[in-house]
């Protein structure tokens, strides 16, 4: 873990903890400094009340823990609910205060303990519980267990990019490169992988060690280690094996096996050392090579899952994918108006460092109660700014609006307001635990609503930790057609949502698909890139993104 995340990580145990107290606000600004610490740059903690909803206290904090290695308050804290709030509050339906209350009322420390109480039927015994409430703790107890196994690609990616480094630094290293699932862009990831050449793979492997945690493994050509919350796996290859080695361990297994297949078809064999006939080695230096030598196209690392690749690749099929380069804009987007930091102009400023020609404010809309969404008058009044600021912008700035999906269908913005605004992207944010009917009704009903434009994070899961509600995408998928909406596919990455296999339904019904951030914050606008590697994964080419298509073409699907 980063310096960053490791603070960011005590700050949300703090404020989780004053929570279960039932200590209220205070909870909330530790939280935002969580945030802030967590998106800062390397080394911003020199300085920790320089950064955004930093103050005096939380600052002094973060520096006790700088200098001593530990936060007397959060250590008190600690004694006095020392329970597993990390893991309890994994469970879908169990936030701070109630992994407090379980505490004190039925002594729960951890699953183990919140699993055999609502075995037991304690928990709908306590006050403020029933059965409703244990049953749900008891669906949610498996996923959470099986949920901390994994790390958010959000999290693997930028840890990998530093780990990369410091191997490519290490003595005796020529190349490096990441493999595995993080270099397939799966949204979650088992462990790091890195394939490296070494002229001196012992001194390699000692230095990388000092800069792991401990070493769980080492061998001649592989050495395993610890990297606070993952595994850190160096594959150490030859330098003529280099491009046999990428394809082996960049996986997937079943790609792999698929591939083995193809070759032993052709009578010859693949192994991470080469693709051989006989004794003869016929290619392993590159990729390409390997692939050429196998009688297809190269393919895509996210395409490498065994869902048909193999076979698109040997008939010259595959998809030109669609690449970060190929977005234009970005369709859904917060400013500070509700729970959101940036401003209009941050939000432009950030557009055009990503090379953007448009982008839509989409503020929340009033029934969000919770970040005080914004009335119909005040969505006219975002909008007015949008257009003046729209003027004088070298960008094209929509109008918009991220309006609720109420529980019958319905949306919670006046039709007037909703036919001014350009974009309206439609989301589901209350009453979550739904079936699969009533989940497709309801998102049927906002495709069918002749203002909507986007259905914003479709199945509202949130990667490990919570499991989205089930909905019959086929259904959603044809009253999109014949409404002409989109979906989008939210890059946050604790959301990709819609996922990889659900683009690749997207693309095949014929549906655009928005690969949009949901910024609150004009930082959050760099998630874009998870988003594209997901739709990637879901062989997906810039024409099936409605926010790569041209203005012009933009505006024409929307009416404007
Ligand atoms: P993960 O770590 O669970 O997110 O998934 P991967 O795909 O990164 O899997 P991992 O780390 O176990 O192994 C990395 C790659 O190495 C995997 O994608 C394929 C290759 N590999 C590992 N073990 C085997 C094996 O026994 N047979 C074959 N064909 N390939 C393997
Ligand atoms: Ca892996
Ligand atoms: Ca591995
Ligand atoms: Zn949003």
């Amino acid at each position: 873990m980063t310096e960053n995340a490791e603070v960011a990580a005590l700050l949300y145990e703090f404020a989780d903890l004053l929570e279960a107290q039932g200590v209220e606000y205070k909870p909330r600004a530790y939280r935002d400094a969580a945030d802030s610490v967590r998106e800062a740059p390397r080394g911003a903690l020199e300085d920790p009340e320089a950064l955004d909803d930093v103050g005096e206290a939380i600052g002094g904090k973060i520096e006790e823990y700088l200098e001593t290695g530990s936060i007397e308050e959060l250590e008190e804290l600690r004694e006095e609910i020392p329970v597993d709030i990390e893991a309890l509050t994994r469970v879908e339906g169990v936030g701070p205060k109630t992994a407090g209350k379980l505490y004190r009322e039925l002594d729960v420390r951890d699953l183990d303990d919140l699993e055999e109480a609502a075995e037991a039927g304690r928990i709908r015994k306590v006050k403020g519980f029933g059965a409703k409430t244990e049953e749900n703790i008891l669906d949610g107890l498996e996923f959470a267990r099986r949920s901390h196994d994994r790390m958010l690609l959000g999290d693997a990616a930028p840890l990998s990019e530093e780990v990369l480094q410091r191997v490519r630094d290490a003595e005796g290293v020529e190349r490096a490169e990441v493999a595995g699932s993080l270099r397939r862009r799966k949204e979650t990831i088992g462990d790091i992988d890195v394939v490296l050449v070494s002229s001196d793979r012992d001194a390699t492997t000692a230095e990388v060690a000092e800069y792991a945690e401990d070493v769980m493994q080492k061998g001649e050509s592989k050495a395993s280690y610890h990297l606070e919350d993952c595994q850190l796996d160096l594959n150490m290859v030859d330098e003529d094996e280099w491009g046999s080695a990428l394809v082996y361990f960049t996986g997937s297994m079943a790609h792999n096996v698929a591939l083995r297949q193809r070759a032993i078809d052709q009578d010859k064999k693949l192994n991470e050392y080469g693709v051989w006939r006989d004794d003869t080695r016929l290619a392993s230096e590159t990729e390409e090579e390997v692939y050429r030598e196998l009688d297809m196209e190269y393919v895509p690392p996210e395409l490498r899952e065994d869902r048909g690749e193999v076979e698109a690749a040997a008939d010259g099929e595959l998809p030109e994918l669609v690449e970060h380069g190929d977005v234009r804009g970005d369709l859904h987007l917060h400013v500070d108006r509700t729970d959101g930091s940036a401003t209009i102009d941050g939000l432009v400023e950030k557009a055009m460092e990503l090379g953007y020609s448009y982008l839509a404010v989409t503020e929340h809309s009033e029934a969000l109660g919770v970040v005080g969404g914004l009335s119909d008058s005040e969505l006219r009044e975002l909008a007015a700014d949008v257009e003046e600021a729209d003027e004088s912008s070298e960008l094209r700035l929509f109008t918009g609006v991220e309006a609720n999906i109420l529980k019958d269908g319905s949306i919670d913005v006046g039709e007037s307001v909703l036919e001014e605004l350009e974009v309206v992207v439609a989301s589901i944010h209350s009453n979550l635990g739904m079936e699969e009917d009533e989940a497709t009704e309801r998102l049927v009903s906002a495709v069918e609503h002749p203002e909507v434009d986007v259905i914003g994070h479709p199945s509202g899961r949130l990667l490990n930790s919570r499991e989205g509600y089930p909905y019959d995408l086929d259904r959603v998928l044809e009253a999109c057609i014949d409404y002409g909406v989109a979906l989008e596919l939210n890059a946050n990455p604790h959301r990709l949502d819609v996922d990889d296999r659900e683009v690749r339904r997207c693309v095949e019904a014929g549906v655009p698909v928005a690969v949009n951030t949901d910024a609150h914050a004009e930082m959050e606008m760099e998630y874009v890139g998870y988003g594209v590697s997901t739709a990637r994964r879901g062989w997906a080419e810039a024409s099936d993104i409605l926010n790569s298509w041209s203005v012009e073409e933009l505006e024409e699907w929307l009416g404007c």
